[in-house]
């Protein structure tokens, strides 16, 4: 008898995946996950993202192992924002989100931030209900990630290099990133940003209002 445990995992959790994008459906809500290495900037530019669409029609689940303060930092921001402690836990899951949903008023939303917690591998095995994913890789971590952590970058419907007013600052090649997504994504557009100097950051609000825009026309 053969018994694959992580393969009955990933499927369990892909059932209350689907189940949580039903729900999403539902009630027009277009749902962005945010997956990144931990400080890669994703709830500051969640901070300047925010304000730019219309707050009020905005709500974010926020995975951390521990503390609510990126919650905090987020709470006088977006009109509804839920807090999820991980624990000991490297990701986010489908059950995890469908519990933060239970908080959120989704019919008076446009747009769910799920703002998964920081790391590199583990947060990309898991479909989690959302509509589209967004990777960030900031420019201090490196430009060597993108070869060595491909799995985040494969599945990714948009990549933001993000902190590129520290091009100048850091020895990095842009160019090596760029090679890399070659062989991995060639799919998803890549935004330059800054959430200091707002640079790039119009291409990205840009980007958004198009899902939304897809997403209302679908249904
Ligand atoms: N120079 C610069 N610093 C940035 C930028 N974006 C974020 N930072 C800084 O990077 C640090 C981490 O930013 P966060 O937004 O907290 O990163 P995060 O990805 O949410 O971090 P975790 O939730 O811990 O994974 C903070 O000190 C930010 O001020 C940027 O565009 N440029
Ligand atoms: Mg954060």
């Amino acid at each position: 008898m053969k018994i694959n445990v992580v393969e009955s995992v990933l499927k369990a959790n892909d059932a209350v995946a689907r189940e949580n994008r039903r729900r999403l459906d539902a009630a027009g809500v277009v749902a962005v996950n945010l997956m990144s290495a931990p400080g890669s900037g994703k709830t500051l530019l969640l901070e300047k993202t925010i304000p730019a669409l219309a707050a009020a029609r905005c709500a974010v689940l926020v995975g951390d192992l521990q503390t609510t303060r990126d919650a905090e930092r987020l709470a006088g921001i977006a009109a509804q924002v839920t807090q999820i402690n991980t624990g000991t836990g490297c990701h986010l899951t489908a059950t995890q989100v469908g519990e933060g949903l239970d908080s959120l008023d989704l019919r008076s939303i446009d747009f769910l931030f799920i703002e998964n917690v920081g790391n590199m591998v583990c947060p990309a095995a898991f479909d989690l209900g959302e509509h589209r994913r967004a990777v960030l890789l900031s420019v201090p971590e490196g430009d060597d990630k993108v070869a060595k952590y491909p799995t985040l970058f494969q599945p990714a419907d948009v990549i933001l290099l993000t902190k590129v007013d520290l091009l100048g600052v850091l020895d990095y090649q842009r160019s090596k990133v760029y090679q890399d997504l070659s062989r991995i994504n060639t799919r998803a557009p890549r935004i330059e940003v800054s959430s200091t100097t707002g640079q790039g950051l119009d291409r990205w609000f840009a980007w958004l209002k198009d899902q939304r825009r897809a997403q209302v026309s679908d249904s």
